[in-house]
């Protein structure tokens, strides 16, 4: 099977955008995200993508000081491509997302293309939730996630000097007429690689068919050889449903407790790797290889260093 065949799994392993009293599983301590990483990364996971928490309280933040703590630790201990992200969470400007890239200098981050409402006020309220994560939620009826040209030009240099690799946020499909407009203008260069994010509150939903619509325009607009791609469904079963639809199209899955707690309608997941579990035996029953991360890098394009 050619490399670019075998499917990439991501694990996106703790979040900006839930809080700690969704679920116990979701990892807070920089040790606990080591851990659930190493461990969905042991369960076929070959790109770990990290966001940090304010360890006392399991608030999402951008300190540079536990991007660097977590993602040198896992470098140390496995293989994987190591992630962070430069989306981080509610109310961060551009400038501390983008200091993980200057001061961990990743192989890979994430890069968010373009503003949108972004709503998790829906969340169930659920006992033992603290006062903070009730109005962190609740905050989000009146939330704009910003990345306007001006930040994504910003944002682009940022990646440049880093020599980062960028995984491009595509929630809608405007944005992927907003990263034509960034290739054009010579801020990002080829091969490019997509994250198809459907189901968040305030962009695109997770029909099946969204994802098609939005796979066919970024094969139209920026040509079928220019890009690799991978689809992070948001929910329940929204995260396993395009998951394979992905398979069968040939491309990449991100799973993980930042989008998605449960494994099952009726089981809530106990670990990222329990999901990470379930994308590769969905991805071996559908014929396709889980890539290695060796096998990863070669097929999008990084340079290993
Ligand atoms: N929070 C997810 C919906 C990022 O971190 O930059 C998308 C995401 C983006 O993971
Ligand atoms: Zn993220």
């Amino acid at each position: 099977m050619p490399e670019s065949q075998k499917v990439i799994i991501s694990c996106a392993i703790t979040g900006g955008m839930t809080v700690p009293g969704q679920s116990a599983a979701i990892p807070i301590t920089p040790d606990q995200i080591v851990e659930s990483a190493l461990e969905a990364n042991r369960a076929g996971a070959s790109i770990l993508h990290l966001h940090v928490r304010d360890p006392k309280n399991g608030r999402p933040v951008a300190d540079p000081e536990l991007f660097l703590e977590v993602t040198s630790s896992i470098r140390e201990q496995c293989d994987a491509i190591v992630q962070p992200t430069t989306g981080g969470g509610v109310g961060m400007s551009i400038d501390e997302r983008a200091r993980v890239l200057s001061v961990c200098r990743p192989e890979m981050a994430t890069f968010n293309l373009g503003s949108f409402n972004f709503g998790i006020f829906q969340v169930k309220h659920r006992e033992g939730m603290a006062d903070w994560e009730t109005a962190y939620l609740e905050s989000t009826r009146d939330y704009v996630f910003k990345n306007t040209f001006a930040d994504m030009y910003r944002m682009a240099a940022y990646f440049r000097e880093s020599g980062t690799k960028p995984e491009f946020e595509a929630y809608d499909v405007g944005h992927i007429y907003n990263l034509l407009h960034l290739l054009e203008q010579g801020l990002v260069e080829t091969p490019l690689h997509l994250q198809f994010v459907l189901g968040v509150l305030g962009a695109n939903g997770t029909a099946p068919e969204q994802l098609v619509h939005m796979w066919q325009t970024a094969r139209s607009l920026l040509g079928a050889d220019t890009f690799t791609w991978s689809v992070a469904g948001i929910g329940y079963p929204g995260e396993f449903h395009l998951g394979a639809v992905a398979l069968v199209l040939g491309g990449h899955f991100r799973v993980g407790l930042e989008d998605n707690l449960r494994v099952t309608l009726s089981k809530r997941a106990e670990s990222n790797a329990q999901l990470v579990e379930k994308a590769a035996a969905l991805a071996t029953m559908l014929d396709r290889e889980v890539a290695t991360p060796a096998q990863a890098r070669t097929a999008l394009g990084i340079i290993d260093n």
